[in-house]
């Protein structure tokens, strides 16, 4: 995404950020957003402009349905986000970064190292020929980016859990971080890191994946919003320490559920 934080109109931001705070219903994600939860987050994590009292119904609406989704994912490891068929693939796939199509990052696959760090046992850096090499399946799955539009796309690789049974990570750590060739990053807790969908991604649409989508590597998630897909992944670590992200560290939900 390009664009910068909505401007903030002129209604009860208070009023309408707790009663979108009552309607979510897990505890420890109430209590996590009390403490970071402002309009513009409220903004943001529906994909609504908050700007008159519809806006207010239409992305209170949008927590509700958020909140029981991001339920299902969290407690409910089987619960999967929808598949489509080959017809439905949106052709061409948007392209989308903090910077334009003339900047898009060229990474050397020759050259190229995973670095994997933190609490994992195997903390060896691994070729694109390794990653290659691991048992592949995939996906077509709807990406859905915050600024407001949404596309369907195929994408293979390695499903993200059994890379980390690989590595021997610790999953009772909190987090995995994943840092990128350009200057992105994010993190993700560990339950969505282990959801069955959440894709160590090599392929689009049965082709090495593309420069703009994230040459050599990237992490498909269909359970997450696009910002929380890190493209050109050049590291990835497991931690108990919040490692925050690009887009949530200026105020985007670190949560960031579909
Ligand atoms: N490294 C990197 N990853 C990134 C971004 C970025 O700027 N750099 N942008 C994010 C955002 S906001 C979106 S919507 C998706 C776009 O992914 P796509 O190019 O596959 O459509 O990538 C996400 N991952
Ligand atoms: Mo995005």
């Amino acid at each position: 995404m390009i664009r910068k934080t909505p401007r903030l109109p002129a209604i009860d931001g208070d009023a309408v950020v707790k009663e979108a705070l009552g309607r979510i219903k897990v505890p420890s994600r109430r209590a996590f957003l009390q403490r970071s939860l402002t309009l513009g987050g409220l903004s943001l994590l529906t994909g609504c402009a908050i700007v008159d009292e519809e806006s207010v119904e239409t992305a209170l609406m949008r927590v509700s349905r958020f909140n029981d989704r991001v339920q299902g994912w969290l407690f409910d490891p089987k619960l999967l986000a929808p598949t489509y068929p080959e017809s439905m693939i949106t052709r061409p796939f948007p392209f989308n970064a903090y910077y334009g199509e003339d900047e898009i990052r060229q990474v050397e696959a020759d050259s190229y190292r995973l670095e994997v760090t933190g609490m994992v046992a195997d903390k060896h850096a691994w070729t694109l020929a390794e990653l290659q090499a691991l048992p592949q399946t995939d996906q077509i799955t709807r990406h859905i980016c915050v600024e407001g539009w949404s596309a369907i796309g195929k994408w293979g690789g390695v499903p993200f859990s059994s890379f980390l049974a690989r590595i021997g990570a610790d999953t009772s750590a909190k987090y995995v971080g994943f840092k990128c060739a350009d200057d992105y990053y994010t993190s993700i807790d560990m339950p969505t890191a282990l959801h069955a969908q959440t894709l160590l991604t090599l392929s689009y649409d049965g082709q090495p994946l593309p420069p703009e989508y994230g040459f050599p590597m990237k992490l498909r998630m269909p359970t997450k919003l696009g910002y929380k897909n890190p493209k050109h992944i050049q590291a990835i670590f497991v931690t108990n320490t919040y490692p925050g992200g690009y887009w949530e560290d200026q105020g985007y939900n670190w949560f960031g559920g579909s």
